[in-house]
C-alpha cells in the first residue's frame, strides 16, 4: 500500500525499501511516515502507532543488495537500481512488530518533539476539533497549561507544531497571534512539565472595526447582522510562519484585504526574543483564495502563488545590505 525507500545522508546510502502492508499492520491503515528512527502508522478512525524503524530494519533484513550490482531477488535477476528491476523491497515484515507507543487522536494529527519527548494531538472526538493537548511521551501525562484552545471563529483553523529550530519550543498560530511556547520542567508538582509563553506576536488590528456597524467610503452606514470572523480578510491575518535556520529568523506573512486586493507583508523576527527586525511589503497582491508558498533562504525571499488551472507565479526578492531601505 505504501512503500518507503529510506536513506542515510552524509554520505548518501540506502538503508532499505519497506512496504507498509495492510495484512501486517491492519486493514484500517490510512497513512504512514518515518521520522527520527520511528515508523509512525496511522489508522482510521483516529489511532496512531509507533514502531522502532531501526529495529525493523535490523531484524527484517532480507538481503543486502548493493546498488549497481547484480542481484537475485525472488527468482528475478537484475542490476540493483536499474530500470525496471529497481531496488528490491528488502525489508520484509511477516508480522506486526512490537508497538512502542499508541494514542488515539482526531484525524491522525499527531506530532512529536521537545525534550524530553512530548506529543501534540487533538483528542479523537468531534467536539474537540480546534483544541490541542501537549502530553509527555513517557507516561501520556498532560503538561500544565497543556490544553491549547484559541477559541477562534474562523474559516481557516489555527495550527500548531514543534519549532523546527533546536530550541524544543512549540509554535501555535491563530489569525491574529503567534504564540511561541516552551516546556518548563516542574518540581514538586502534580504536573511534570508546564507550557509557558516564550513570546507572542500580535497582528496589528484596529479595535474599531470590530463593531457591528461600519461606514462605506461614501458615508453610508452598513449594519452587519453577524459578528465578523476572526480571519475576516479586511483585518490583518497571519497566513504563514516560516523559520530560516541560517539567519535564525522567524518569517511571518500577514495579509490585509485593501479595497479588492489582499496586500501582504513579510516580517522578520528574531527567533530568540520575538523582536521585529524588518518589515518587507510585497509588491504583488496576495489573494487569500489561492494557495501560496513562501521560501526564505539567506538573502532570497520567494513567493509562489498558485491560481486555478495550475497557473503559477513565482516572485523573487533579493535583500541588499545598505543604508537605504529596500
Ligand atoms: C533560536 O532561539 C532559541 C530560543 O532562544 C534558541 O534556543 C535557539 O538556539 C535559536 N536558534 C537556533 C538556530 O536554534
Ligand atoms: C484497526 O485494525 C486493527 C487490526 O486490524 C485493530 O486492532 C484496531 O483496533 C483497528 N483500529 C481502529 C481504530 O479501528
Ligand atoms: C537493501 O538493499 C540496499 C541496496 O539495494 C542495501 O543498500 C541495503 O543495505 C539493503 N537493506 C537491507 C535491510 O537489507
Ligand atoms: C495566469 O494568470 C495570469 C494572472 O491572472 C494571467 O495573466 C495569465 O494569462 C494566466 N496564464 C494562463 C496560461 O492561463
Amino acid at each position: 500500500m505504501f512503500y518507503f525507500a529510506v536513506f542515510n545522508v552524509f554520505p548518501l546510502s540506502l538503508v532499505g525499501v519497506l512496504e507498509i502492508d495492510k495484512k501486517v499492520f491492519g486493514s484500517n491503515v490510512s497513512d504512514a511516515m518515518i521520522s527520527d528512527g520511528m515508523l509512525i502508522v496511522m489508522h482510521s478512525p483516529g489511532l496512531v502507532r509507533i514502531y522502532s524503524f531501526e529495529k525493523i530494519a535490523k531484524e527484517c533484513m532480507q538481503q543486502e543488495c548493493v546498488i549497481g550490482e547484480t542481484c537475485n531477488w525472488r527468482g528475478e535477476t537484475g542490476r540493483v537500481g536499474d530500470f525496471p528491476f529497481g531496488i528490491p523491497c528488502n525489508i520484509t515484515l511477516t508480522e506486526r512488530p512490537p508497538v512502542l507507543f499508541e494514542v488515539p487522536c482526531l484525524e491522525n494529527a499527531f506530532q512529536v518533539g521537545g525534550h524530553p519527548w512530548h506529543y501534540i494531538i487533538t483528542p479523537n472526538k468531534r467536539k474537540e476539533r480546534g483544541t490541542y493537548q501537549i502530553r509527555c511521551m513517557d507516561d501520556h501525562r498532560l503538561a500544565k497549561n497543556g490544553i491549547r484552545d484559541m477559541k477562534y471563529c474562523s474559516l481557516e483553523p489555527d495550527w500548531i507544531h514543534f519549532h523546527p529550530d533546536s530550541s524544543e519550543r512549540i509554535i501555535h498560530v491563530g489569525p491574529d497571534q503567534i504564540c511561541v511556547l516552551k516546556l518548563k520542567e516542574l518540581e514538586d508538582d502534580a504536573y511534570n512539565y508546564e507550557v509557558t509563553e516564550d513570546f507572542v506576536i500580535l497582528a496589528v488590528r484596529d479595535p474599531k472595526v470590530d463593531k457591528l456597524v461600519t461606514f462605506t467610503t461614501s458615508g453610508r452606514m452598513v449594519k452587519k447582522r453577524y459578528a465578523r470572523l476572526d480571519d475576516d480578510p479586511d483585518q490583518e491575518t497571519f497566513k504563514a510562519v516560516v523559520y530560516e535556520d541560517e539567519l535564525d529568523l522567524l518569517t511571518v506573512v500577514a495579509v490585509t484585504q485593501k479595497d479588492v486586493e489582499g496586500r501582504a507583508h513579510v516580517d522578520l523576527y528574531c527567533n530568540d526574543t520575538g523582536k521585529i527586525l524588518k518589515k518587507i511589503t510585497l509588491q504583488e497582491s496576495w489573494d487569500v483564495t489561492h494557495s501560496h508558498a513562501l521560501v526564505f533562504d539567506r538573502d532570497t525571499l520567494i513567493h509562489i502563488e498558485e491560481r486555478p488551472n495550475h497557473n503559477f507565479s513565482c516572485y523573487v526578492y533579493k535583500m541588499h545590505c545598505g543604508p537605504e531601505e529596500s
